[in-house]
Formats: C-alpha cells, sequence, structure tokens
C-alpha cells in the first residue's frame, strides 16, 4: 500500500519510452533472426507497403497474423449478409443511437463575427475520408468502431474505411458483429487487415485500399508506433495504447463494485488498475474480494486480469479526498471511476482525466459500451494533453479573414511596421499599397 511520497512517484509517469514487453523481442527474433525493436519492425512494414502495396500487405498479414486473405476487402455483399442473434442486432442498434445522440449536443459550428470592421470567422468543415482501425486479436471491438465512426459520422465525414485483423484462428474472417455495426452505421469499406501494415495501407494508400486524411481507433504497440511514425503523412486522433484505470472510492464504497471495475478493465492486455482510497478498511477488503473475483472468472480471461493485477496493479491511501484527486490529476488516467458518498462533489477538483464516471451505477465497462461518450481516450497519462475521441477529431478549421477597406485604413500601417521590423520589405508594401496616401 503506497502513502504520501512514495504514492505521488508509483503514479507519475515517466515518459522515457513505451515498455516493450520481453515477449515481443523473442517473437520478432523468431521472425526476423534478430532482436529487432518494434520501432525496426514497423519502419520496416511501413517501407515495403509505400514501395510495393497490396503485396506487401498480403505477405505481412501472413507472416504476422498466420494467414494469407484470399481478398483484402470484405464485399458489399458480405457486409450486406452478416448476421447475428436478433439480442445483439438491438443491443449494436441501441449503442449506436445512444453514441450518435451524445455527439450530436457537442457544438461543433463555426462562426463569422461581422462588426463595422468587416468579418472575421471560423470554418468548420468536416474531413474528406477516415480511416478507423479496429482491434480484433485477442477480442473483436464492436464497441470501438462503433465509438470511433459514430462520433466521425456526427461529424459530417462522408468516407469511412475500417480496418481489422481478421486472424487465421477465426478462419480470416472478420466477427459478423462488427460487420453488422459496419452496416448499421453506414461504414463504405471494410479491409482484413490489422497491425502496422493497416495503418501503412491507410497512410499512403495502395491498389485495394485508399489512403485517408486520419487515422482514429485504439490497437497493439505496433499500432500505435505506426500511427506515431505516419503522424504528419496523415493525421491521427491520439495514441490509445493499453488501458488504465483509477478508482477512487472511500469508506462508503462497495469492495465488490470496487473489485469488479477493477477486475473488468484488467482483462485488457497490459491494462493497469489503480486503487486509491482514503479508507486502510476498503483497500483490505477489496484486495480480498479481488482475489476472489479473479478465481471466479473463466479462462483466457481470468490468466489476462490476473497478468494486469499482479503486474501493474497500484493501490493507495490517501488522508484526504483532496489528496486522492490530487494523485488521480498527476497521473491523469484514461478512466477516473468516483465511489464516493457524494461523487459529483469531486467533480470540480477533477483536471486530468479521458473520462470521469461518477457513482456507483455509471461504471466504465457501461462506458466502454453505451453510455454514450466515446470509450477511446487517452491514455498513458496522455490525457495532460490529449482529448477522448470526439467530433472535432474529423473536422477542420478554416480561418476566414474578410477585413474592409476602413480597417484596413486603420491597422494596415502597424502591420506594416511589423513587418519591416521582420525585415519582409515585400510584405510591408503589399499592405502599403492599399493604404490611403
Ligand atoms: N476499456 C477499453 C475499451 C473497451 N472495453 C472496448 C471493452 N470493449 C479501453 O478504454
Ligand atoms: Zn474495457
Amino acid at each position: 500500500i503506497l502513502k504520501g511520497e512514495a504514492a505521488k512517484q508509483a503514479l507519475t509517469r515517466k515518459f522515457s519510452e513505451i515498455p516493450v514487453p520481453e515477449s515481443v523481442l523473442v517473437r520478432n527474433e523468431k521472425l526476423f533472426g534478430e532482436r529487432l525493436s518494434p520501432e525496426q519492425v514497423v519502419s520496416r512494414i511501413l517501407d515495403d507497403v509505400k514501395a510495393r502495396g497490396d503485396e506487401a500487405l498480403l505477405d505481412w498479414t501472413e507472416r504476422l497474423d498466420g494467414h494469407r486473405p484470399a481478398e483484402l476487402e470484405v464485399s458489399a455483399a458480405e457486409i450486406q449478409a452478416a448476421a447475428v442473434a436478433p439480442e445483439l442486432h438491438a443491443a449494436i442498434e441501441l449503442a449506436i443511437a445512444r453514441v450518435r445522440a451524445f455527439y450530436m449536443q457537442q457544438p461543433a459550428h463555426g462562426f463569422l463575427s461581422h462588426d463595422e470592421g468587416g468579418a472575421l470567422g471560423q470554418l468548420v468543415r468536416p474531413l474528406g475520408r477516415v480511416g478507423l482501425y479496429v482491434p480484433g486479436g485477442l477480442a473483436p471491438l464492436v464497441s470501438t468502431l462503433i465509438h470511433t465512426a459514430v462520433p466521425a459520422q456526427v461529424a459530417g465525414v462522408p468516407e469511412l474505411i475500417v480496418c481489422s485483423p481478421a486472424g487465421k484462428g477465426k478462419g480470416g474472417q472478420i466477427h459478423p458483429a462488427i460487420l453488422v455495426a459496419a452496416r448499421l452505421i453506414g461504414v463504405n469499406r471494410v479491409f482484413r487487415l490489422g497491425g502496422a501494415q493497416a495503418i501503412a495501407a491507410l497512410a499512403y494508400g495502395t491498389a485495394s485500399v485508399p489512403g485517408v486524411d486520419k487515422i482514429a481507433g485504439p490497437g497493439n504497440l505496433f499500432v500505435v508506433i505506426a500511427k506515431r511514425m505516419v503522424f504528419g503523412q496523415v493525421g491521427i486522433e491520439s495514441l490509445p495504447g493499453p488501458t488504465e484505470t483509477l478508482v477512487l472510492a472511500d469508506d462508503s464504497a462497495d469492495a465488490r463494485y470496487v473489485a469488479a471495475d477493477l477486475l473488468a478493465q484488467s482483462e485488457h492486455l497490459g491494462a493497469e488498475p489503480v486503487l486509491v482510497s482514503t479508507s486502510r478498511e476498503l483497500l483490505v477488503s477489496v484486495q480480498a474480494e479481488l482475489n476472489g473475483q479473479l478465481e471466479a472468472l473463466p479462462e483466457p480471461n481470468r490468466s489476462w486480469a490476473h497478468d494486469s493485477i499482479t503486474a501493474r496493479m497500484k493501490i493507495v491511501l490517501a488522508e484526504t479526498l483532496e489528496e486522492a484527486l490530487e494523485l488521480s490529476n498527476i497521473y491523469a488516467p484514461e478512466h477516473l471511476c468516483l465511489l464516493t458518498r457524494d461523487p459529483w462533489a469531486l467533480l470540480g477538483g477533477v483536471k486530468r482525466a479521458g473520462g470521469v464516471f461518477v457513482g456507483e451505477s455509471s461504471m466504465e465497462a457501461l462506458g466502454d459500451y453505451l453510455a454514450g461518450p466515446s470509450h477511446v481516450m487517452p491514455t498513458g497519462g496522455t490525457a495532460r494533453f490529449m482529448s477522448p475521441v470526439n467530433v472535432r477529431d474529423f473536422q477542420n478549421i478554416i480561418s476566414v479573414i474578410g477585413v474592409n477597406h476602413a480597417t484596413l485604413q486603420q491597422v494596415g500601417p502597424a502591420a506594416a511596421l511589423l513587418a519591416r521590423t521582420e525585415g519582409l520589405e515585400a510584405h510591408a508594401r503589399a499592405i502599403e499599397s492599399r493604404l490611403k496616401g
């Protein structure tokens, strides 16, 4: 149990490098005969896709995912034919409707302010073509498709391109729930492509895969590194990596719920569960609960959760709720769950987090599916400067400069002076050419 300065240290992120698990290096050695870093592997993939297009996509998919798809694109007929049980169909529809209703409320309009000086403003325009990465390695994240595609659609993006891995174990198929969601949302095209090669295809474009303006969505280490490397060629919305959840609880919290919420996110690969409480008794009872609930979990989920808990879980005892909040703000969690007597009273003190989940009926797992806001939130402490996926990620702003003649006469001389100070004579003359003598 961490306290005071030690807790602060433990929750302060070290932005050195993304930690590379030994297993990744071992796998790279097996595949490449050298212990290549993930960055080196990703660079090779990006360069190869740039040079050889579709052939490179097929080769890397075969080499890394263990199967060579007959067709990279899922045909319109397949998307049309995809089916799931009626209850699941209804759940997907409900999630889409709730996420859409949420983003319809996000103010996303421009402005044009006219006055005697003319008009200045911002035009807001949707991006043209957006690529969405939907993880499918361990879990086919149909919710992630909904939580990226719907805000993009609300933003007005006319063309949505989805890439999702279809591994050997799944018969080279994308999970039908993902295809049903794609159909219900109105996604334009879906490709059987994962990993860095998917990001490369979306960034550079190939004969089969259209290049996009921006890529959004979470992924594994290779996907995140690839997104970082192609930034500039295309836009990226953020670098969502392994998930973290900080539960902030006082003595009123129910240990069963606290444990359940920590366990839920622990089953994501590489997850970091954090518990901060003002009650020592609660910390003790949550640990007992966690052990019990972990044992009751089926495999492979138990192993996934066990790994996150044993390798990364942090348990902190805070003196006061203020200290607990301060620690949370230092950590800047992707998810902050408030399980306290009066959770709404803490909201004003929340400064850095991807999302804040208020009270025991509003658990993070609900937010993962259909509370409304996108579950793609900044991880790894990037909540210090990034926001969850939202409508603005899929729009750009164009500044409008419409100064009129009268204003030019007033402010032009100052602008010309600034230009000469910068040594830019032609700028000054361009301004003065329209000034009255
Ligand atoms: N909690 C994950 C998202 C997710 N959970 C998708 C279930 N499905 C990262 O925030
Ligand atoms: Zn989750």
